[in-house]
């Protein structure tokens, strides 16, 4: 047997039963919507192989698609065979093209963009548009998996074979961008491309959303420090420039980072201005009991993170960057630096910080419609 013709056979037993490849097809769209959007939380390089998986599931795709072309493709090029249904299976293909394609694309480094949209956001688009596609292509043409699609021994095989050689094609890309010295080399673990340079004006102005608000004045400004600490505060822009500096790096998930020198004051030394964090039973009034927990960020726009107090206390309400005052698009007077967060942690225009004792579940809501009327 010829070595082609021994891959084919290879090929051949890897292929899963048609309702079998179906019904991978359909899973490995939801597994890649939600290992996407969990890495969208991951900052920490520790939290590579989440990434990983996304990437080994994407090539994964990459191959079930080429088997159900294989054996479908001519519904979609026969007019004859043309359905009610056919629509919905073109704009399903359209949709998984589209993230495959700019996800693939990314990966080299390329940094096209679209208007003020990265490639990687429109990856975004195009995935989260794909999931209700698939579900609604699904159910045009249901049928339950069957027990002989997934016998047990060959289905454990074949899909750890698939996994494993989509990594594998992802190591070798990375080689490939190594060797020809592509811009992708530099992206970090999260596949962000780097921003280089210092200041205002090396970085983009980001608004996770639709958060826009009008520059802040300097003179009525003030930061209201509240909650669960010993004597509440207003302070003043000036009060907050209290000269602590750190380097941290703001990693954004439309796909870019930059490293910049922050200065401003440290969190704890915020708190330590109201008279410290209060511990239960510290504090006046009918909830007195609660213990402080987490550090609330809210911006003039209402958008708002919070971190547990421990990482908060480390982390430093910014009034500069790269030792110039921070801009207006950057969050002026005051931005959240929260190292080993992603971008959209990083609150800007912050008007309150606020001891609590809650988690607050409703900062991923707020977050995704703080700006729209
Ligand atoms: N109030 C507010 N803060 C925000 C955002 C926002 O939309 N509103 N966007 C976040 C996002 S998604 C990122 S990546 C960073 C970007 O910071 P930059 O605009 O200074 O680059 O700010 C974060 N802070
Ligand atoms: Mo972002």
């Amino acid at each position: 047997m010829d070595v082609r013709s021994r891959i084919g056979g290879a090929l051949d037993r890897l292929e899963p039963p048609p309702r079998a490849v179906d019904w991978s097809l359909f899973a490995f769209v939801v597994a890649e919507a939600m290992t996407g959007l969990v890495s969208f939380t991951v900052g920490v390089p520790e939290g590579w192989p989440l990434f990983w998986l996304h990437r080994a599931l994407g090539i994964g795709i990459v191959a079930l698609l080429a088997w159900k072309l294989a054996r479908v493709g001519r519904r979609l090029t026969d007019p004859s065979l043309w359905r009610r249904s056919t629509a919905l299976s073109v704009l399903t293909l359209v949709a998984a093209l589209g993230t495959l394609a700019t996800g693939i694309v990314w990966v080299f480094g390329l940094d096209v963009r679209l208007s003020y949209w990265t490639l990687l956001s429109v990856h975004v688009g195009f995935g989260l548009a794909l999931v209700p596609l698939v579900a609604a292509h699904a159910a045009t043409r249901f049928r339950l998996p069957r027990r002989v699609d997934f016998e047990r021994r060959r289905t454990a095989i074949r899909y750890t074979v698939l996994l494993a050689a989509g990594a594998a094609t992802y190591r070798l890309q990375q080689a490939a961008n190594d060797a020809l010295d592509t811009a992708g080399s530099d992206r970090r673990f999260t596949g962000s491309q780097p921003r280089e340079g210092e200041g205002n004006g090396a970085f983009p102005i980001t608004s996770w959303v639709a958060d826009d608000p009008d520059p802040i004045d300097r003179e009525p400004y003030r930061l209201m420090v509240d909650g669960l600490v010993v004597d509440p505060i207003a302070l003043n822009a000036s009060d907050l420039a209290a000269g602590h500096e750190t380097e941290a790096l703001l990693d954004c998930t439309s796909g870019w980072y930059t490293v910049q020198e922050w200065g401003g004051i440290r969190v704890g030394d915020l708190l330590d201005a109201a008279g410290g964090v209060a511990a239960a039973g510290e504090t006046p009034g009918a909830d007195s009991d609660r213990e402080p927990a987490y550090v609330r960020f809210t911006s003039v726009t209402g958008y708002r993170w919070s971190l547990p107090i421990e990482e908060a206390e480390d982390a430093l309400l910014a009034t500069h960057v790269g030792g110039e005052r921070l801009s207006h698009g950057h969050g002026a007077p005051a931005r959240l630096v929260a190292p080993d967060r992603r971008g959209f942690q990083w609150v800007k225009w912050v008007t309150r910080v606020e001891v609590r004792s809650e988690y607050d579940l409703g900062q991923w809501v707020v977050t995704l419609v703080s700006g729209f009327e």
